[in-house]
This record gives C-alpha cells, sequence and structure tokens, in this order.
C-alpha cells in the first residue's frame, strides 16, 4: 500500500520516506481523534537555564515507568490511546522497529513552529530510530547539516512517514519554520524508543 524512497545524496542523512502509510480515509480519522482526543499543553524548552515557551501545542504518550527530558524539560507522560496505540502498531510493522513513545506535536496555523534542533537526548541511546509521522496540513520539515553548508526541504504531506535512524542527529538539526501561507492544524507524531535501566 505504502511507497518507501530513500534519500540518498547527503552526508550522514539517513532518512526514508514511506508515502501513505494507510488510506486517506484511515488517515483522516487519526488525524480528528488526535486532535479531540490527546491531552494537548503548552511545551517547553530549557536554553542556557531559562524555560522558553515552544509555539505549538505538544502531549507525550508513553509506556510506564518511561521517563524523558526533552530539550531539558521532564514530559509529563499520558497512558497510550487505542488510536495513537494502532498507529504506533502500524508504524512498527511498517518500519520493524520498537517504539516506547510518543511525542504528539499540533502547529494549529503558520504561526506555530519549532526551532532548529537534533532529537539528540542521552535518553534516546547514540543513533536514535525517530519515526515521524504526519497527520493534516502539510508543513515543510527543513534539514541543515551542523558542520558543512548543506541542507534539505521535505514538503511533508499527510500520511507521510519520515524514519529518521543512523547518524541523522548526530550531523543534523531539523525545523519547522514559521510561514505566511494559510494553514490549517497539522499534527506530528514523532515515535521514540526511550532508553529505560
Ligand atoms: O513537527 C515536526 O515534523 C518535527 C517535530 C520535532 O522535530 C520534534 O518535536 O522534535
Amino acid at each position: 500500500m505504502f511507497k518507501k524512497e530513500v534519500v540518498t545524496g547527503y552526508p550522514n542523512l539517513d532518512i526514508s520516506l514511506y508515502n501513505n502509510i494507510e488510506l486517506k480515509q484511515k488517515i483522516d480519522l487519526w488525524y480528528e481523534s488526535c486532535l479531540k482526543h490527546l491531552n494537548w499543553e503548552k511545551g517547553f524548552i530549557k536554553i542556557f537555564g531559562k524555560n522558553h515557551q515552544i509555539p505549538r501545542l505538544q502531549a507525550w504518550y508513553a509506556d510506564q515507568d518511561v521517563e524523558y527530558r526533552y530539550s531539558g524539560k521532564k514530559l509529563y507522560r499520558h497512558n497510550w490511546n487505542k488510536t495513537l496505540l494502532e498507529i504506533k502498531q502500524t508504524i512498527e510493522h511498517i518500519t520493524s522497529h520498537k517504539f516506547n513513545s510518543v511525542l504528539a506535536n499540533l502547529y494549529r496555523d503558520g504561526n506555530d513552529s519549532m526551532g532548529l534542533h537534533a532529537d539528540d537526548e542521552k535518553e534516546l541511546g547514540i543513533n536514535p530510530v525517530i519515526a515521524s509521522l504526519s497527520l493534516g496540513e502539510s508543513r515543510d520539515i527543513h534539514f541543515k547539516h551542523k558542520n558543512i553548508k548543506t541542507s534539505l526541504n521535505i514538503p511533508q504531506t499527510s500520511g507521510q512517514l519520515i524514519l529518521m535512524h543512523g547518524q541523522t542527529q548526530k550531523y543534523w538539526k531539523h525545523e519547522i519554520k514559521k510561514t505566511k501561507k494559510p494553514k490549517k492544524p497539522r499534527i506530528n507524531l514523532t515515535f521514540r524508543n526511550i532508553i529505560t535501566n
């Protein structure tokens, strides 16, 4: 049903794209369910000891006993709901990777954004595998190499999954820029495996 495409030609970038991971009808149901039923809250990051609000809403769902400090701030854990478990199972089947948490992000319109960062917290281990699914409005995800002048823009559409793995987080940062184009809400689900001891 889905089509896998490996992104090539960018140093240390290990990314695969999976287009239309489910039928449009199912993707639309997932979007509506997440929009309505996830516990959306304000998110914060810590920079040089100071808290900054992220211009988007977010919610973190994970297995029991899993803890995650995202960009310096401990996330409040919710128990998985039925829809998120269904999405997780679908993604695990497609990618052959297991995940024990998901950070859900809601970009309400073009003013919502996320600055350049790498998902490289120590809880994710070395060379983490992160599966990032987009639902609803399409937004560009912009990748920028940390050391050399090269970048890549992926206009991520509803139902498209981006699998980041290998050295991607070590050598690259990514961001969702603000845009003046009219934008409806976009939900992004980033499935992660947090190392628990
Ligand atoms: O919204 C996205 O596609 C990226 C989200 C992200 O990078 C993050 O939450 O760490």
